[in-house]
């Protein structure tokens, strides 16, 4: 905590480090109240920067003693200021033993050394490790470890490290010791620790060259009937890695530890990943198809980082995207790779986009938007984004479809050979792209270094006589804070034609081009603001097919009629663009509705939570509703019966766009009207399409023993989609239904589907059913957290209900996944009742931030953000949100997490 204002870091004021860390040798006693770490540190002057003092950094730390080249030295002859520790100097070669004391047992920031449910776990990245000890703590210094664990043995018989274990024994004393050591040399973010009283699955793994390596998943007891799904992940990742890039394990051990206290997902340390246990733990008592997906996911991507991210890793946290970026976009293609169908694999890429226009497009629309590769910052934390993350991995997915497949991994393999073993940036990344592939792609640049999403407007002209269509494509960009400015972007814009039977028609165009998949979709780069591309030999008018399978990370319009919007639904071969026809249509729709709504004057002021109200509002001020949608209740209803259609595709298809995908479609957003549009045309949705509905929910049952597989899973999706509709009826018939899945369900996903369908619902079941539940799994920590986040994104909970909850027994602001379960969950996922109009949903997102600026700031930074678009709503919300707003940037002792977000909130 800091009453300061902290400083802004800056990108181009990087300098490489004046020394080089060639060893490191720790010494860690345990113990929760006072832990003793000692580490000696080999350190050499580097030769690049022969000027500069020996700089060492510590948060939070009390140092005992340091020692140089053997002598104590004393506060005189070292400047300790703020967390930089400086030696004026020192010589060539140095020495250093630091002696640190730390207070785990008090640690609830969960960075650095911290002890949950009485284990000891680390996390360091992105600046941890200097809560452990004084070092250069930045990640381009790299070293090798070897680390010596004491502990109590009773308590802790657990000591794990990263790499291999050298050496383990008593020390007579009831305290025991294990000595681990990490052959590969490692920036500090990577270092872990773990020690506590866990069991673990293992599993002797053969690699494909032979090599025989060993397997871990350490949970606590009593969990070990829930590693299997984690375990067989890893297996998977580990073939998949092997044969898509040729990467193999580099260790003979590979540990993955589960943490019910955790900031984030999980962390990629060397050799020792640590989980939240949300992404590991999963039987189908307590995991739904989604949890299932999740893990295998999160498995696969820390997984991934040991080549990407921990063999070669980046020069400065404003390369984070070289990592991140790159190894969301390995763990996309694992994930597409493990599922197989074509559908499967389409319903994935949907996914993806889907949080990615859902989440990161606002985030470059806003007040915290910066480049895939920033500028600046306060708080490194901050910038563990969707822009770095997903736009990242989008990035690094234009390079493929620029490049090809083999085109990528000709790259991939130039990486590593030129930078394994060293810290880079995003630029080393880009040049062995352009090298291994002799292209120029010097324009490509500016995807890392400009903020905001780019609009690609489409036109297109039919020239009969000269048989000839033209697709013009212009781009541009808004502002966003800092770059008022943008160049033309390099885009590829994936393009197929279809002709009145829609078929795909074979492309000749311009010379340039290059064309895929059979000639029936050519990617088009679009490097100027304004391009036209000629297709030749075109027999007729045709429908365009653009930015298929989602080829850019941009906004794309073209003026589509509905009716060719509902035919590119029914046929366009891009299976993404069949979807996107359909949102389209639906988006269309819905944002005709809101207008309508915000018409009849109270829509737009108060809320009242009723559906049946909004259908009335709309039937008095704008005619027959059910009429006027008519068009897509067919476009939908044969979407529905298609049985050729893989149930997974047929439910991402039937899902309207989110409340806040519309919202985003808006100049000024009304997040009631647009909730009551969006609900009034799933009740049409579901009067209309019952019987379809009905019929899609029994024939997708899966009887038999719960299987997590893609095919299963799309049809659980299915089922569970169409209860949801049905549910909007309210009737005694589906509530029927819908206890009746509760009661019999065999597995997590249709128990929490018909839980939702029946808390959303005026069923007599409802409270019954929601405390059996909790009685259920009061001892799963997950499960309650699902618990609550029903009951927080349910649209009657209001903010008196939400806050009744906080008070329930289970709930806790120390404990990060009960934070984000309840607290986040209500402020950014239920947005018709944050949005309250007298603003008592801002009163309790303020109260949250506040109180949790004291225990876990990056955890309060995180729910900071959920008024990041303050400034597009309506007038009366937005003067509210400013308040709630100013009054955290009033607070005293905000931690610089929770401020760079605020101060940025309220000057953008
Ligand atoms: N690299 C970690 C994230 C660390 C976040 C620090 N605030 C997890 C991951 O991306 O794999
Ligand atoms: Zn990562």
């Amino acid at each position: 905590m800091r009453t300061d204002t902290p400083p802004t870091i800056y990108r181009q004021q990087y300098a490489a480090p004046a020394y080089r860390v060639e060893q490191v040798e720790m010494g860690f006693d345990l113990d929760p109240e006072d832990t003793r770490v000692a580490t000696r540190s080999t350190l050499v002057r580097n030769p690049d920067s022969p000027e500069g003092d020996l700089v060492l950094h510590g948060h939070e730390l009390r140092l005992v003693q340091i020692r140089m080249n053997g002598k104590v030295l004393s506060p005189g002859q070292y400047q300790l200021d703020g967390d930089t520790l400086r030696i004026a100097g020192a010589p060539h070669r140095v020495t250093l033993d630091i002696e640190t004391a730390l207070q785990p047992g008090r640690n609830t920031s969960l960075m650095g050394l911290y002890v949950s449910s009485g284990n000891f776990f680390t996390q360091c990245e992105a600046e941890g490790f200097r809560k452990i000890t004084y070092f250069p703590d930045r990640p381009d210094v790299m070293a090798k470890y070897t680390v010596m664990l004491r502990a109590d043995k009773a308590r802790y018989p657990v000591l794990l490290g990263n790499g291999n274990l050298v050496e383990q024994g008593d020390l007579g004393d009831g305290r025991h010791y294990a000595l681990w050591e990490d052959p590969f040399k490692k920036p500090s973010y990577l270092f872990a620790l773990v020690a506590g009283n866990l069991v673990c699955q293992e599993e002797a793994f053969q690699l494909k060259s032979g090599r025989e390596v060993l397997l871990q998943v350490w949970v606590e007891h009593g969990n070990l009937d829930k590693t299997q799904h984690a375990m067989d992940s890893l297996k998977n990742s580990i073939r998949w890695d092997e044969e898509r890039f040729n990467l193999e394990l580099d260790l003979d051990r590979f540990m993955i530890v589960a943490v019910g206290d955790f900031n984030m997902g999980a962390m990629e340390n060397k050799g020792l990943n640590i989980f939240n246990t949300k992404y590991v733990l999963a039987n189908p008592r307590i995991a739904t198809d989604i949890d299932y997906a999740n893990i295998e996911a999160v498995v696969g991507h820390e997984y991934f980082h040991n080549w990407t991210g921990n063999r070669v890793t980046c020069r400065d946290w404003f390369q984070l995207s070289l990592k991140e970026g790159l190894t969301v976009f390995r763990d996309q293609e694992f994930s597409a790779d493990m599922i197989g169908s074509a559908s499967g694999r389409a319903v994935k890429r949907i996914e993806d986009v889907r949080v990615l226009r859902q989440t990161q497009f606002p985030e470059d629309a806003g007040p915290m938007a910066h480049p895939v590769r920033p500028d600046s910052y306060i708080e490194i934390n901050n910038f563990y984004t969707v822009t770095v993350y997903e736009k990242g991995a989008e990035v690094v997915r234009m390079y493929q479809t620029l490049l090809g497949r083999d085109g990528f991994n000709r790259g991939m393999a130039l990486y590593f050979q030129r930078h394994d073993g060293q810290a880079v940036t995003c630029d080393d990344f880009r040049s062995a792209m352009a090298d291994a592939n002799r292209r120029d792609l010097s324009q490509f640049e500016r995807w890392y270094s400009q903020a905001g999403t780019p609009h690609v407007s489409a036109t297109g002209e039919y020239d009969a006589q000269a048989r000839t269509y033209t697709l013009t494509l212009a781009q541009t960009c808004k502002p966003t804070p800092g770059q008022e400015q943008k160049l033309p972007f390099h885009i590829p814009v994936a393009v197929g034609l279809l002709d009145a039977g829609g078929h795909d028609m074979p492309l000749v165009q311009t010379p340039g081009a290059v064309a895929a998949d059979a000639q029936t979709t050519a990617v088009l780069e679009l490097t100027e603001a304004h391009q036209s591309f000629v297709f030749h030999q075109v027999g007729e008018y045709p429908v365009p097919s653009l930015l298929r399978n989602f080829s850019a990370p941009v906004v794309l319009s073209h003026d589509y009629t509905d009716a060719e919007l509902a035919f590119l639904m029914e046929h366009d071969s891009d299976p993404f663009n069949r979807w996107e026809g359909g949102q389209r249509l639906a988006t269309r729709r819905l944002l005709v509705l809101v207008d309508k709504l915000l018409l009849t004057d109270s829509a737009a002021q108060t809320f009242d939570g009723d559906a049946a109200d909004a259908a009335a509002a709309m039937a008095a001020s704008a005619g027959a509703p059910v009429a006027e949608q008519s068009a897509l209740v067919s476009a939908l209803r044969s979407t529905l019966r298609h049985t050729g259609l893989d149930p997974e595709f047929r439910e991402v298809a039937l899902t309207l766009p989110s409340e806040t995908m519309l919202s985003e479609q808006m100049d000024v957003i009304h997040p009631h009207a647009i909730h009551r549009a969006r609900q009034a045309l799933r009740r049409v949705l579901a009067e209309q399409l019952r019987e379809d509905l009905e019929a899609a929910y029994h024939d997708n049952q899966t009887p038999g023993p719960y299987s997590p597989d893609a095919q299963s899973a799309g049809k659980r999706g299915l089922k569970n989609l169409a209860l949801s509709y049905l549910s909007e009826l309210d009737d005694e018939r589906t509530h029927a239904l819908i206890q009746t899945q509760y009661d019999h369900a065999g597995n997590m996903t249709d128990r929490m589907a018909a839980l939702t369908a029946l808390v959303n619902s005026s069923a007599p079941g409802r409270q019954a059913s929601l405390e059996h539940f909790y009685r259920d799994f009061e001892h799963e920590a997950l499960v309650i957290d699902k618990w609550f986040t029903l009951q927080a994104t349910e649209r009657s909970t209001d903010v008196a209900a939400v806050r009744a909850l906080a008070r329930h027994p289970a709930f806790t602001l120390k404990n990060p996944n009960r934070v984000r379960s309840l607290v986040l969950a209500f402020c950014s996922s239920n947005p018709a009742q944050f949005h309250a109009a007298d603003g008592s949903g801002y009163a309790f997102w303020a109260e949250h931030v506040i109180a949790l600026n004291a225990i876990n700031p990056q955890v309060a930074a995180r729910l900071a953000r959920a008024l990041d678009r303050w400034r597009k709503y309506a007038p009366p919300l937005r003067e509210k949100m400013r308040a709630a707003l100013q009054r955290v940037a009033d607070t005293p002792a905000l931690s610089g997490d929770v401020l760079e977000v605020i101060s940025k909130s309220l000057a953008n």
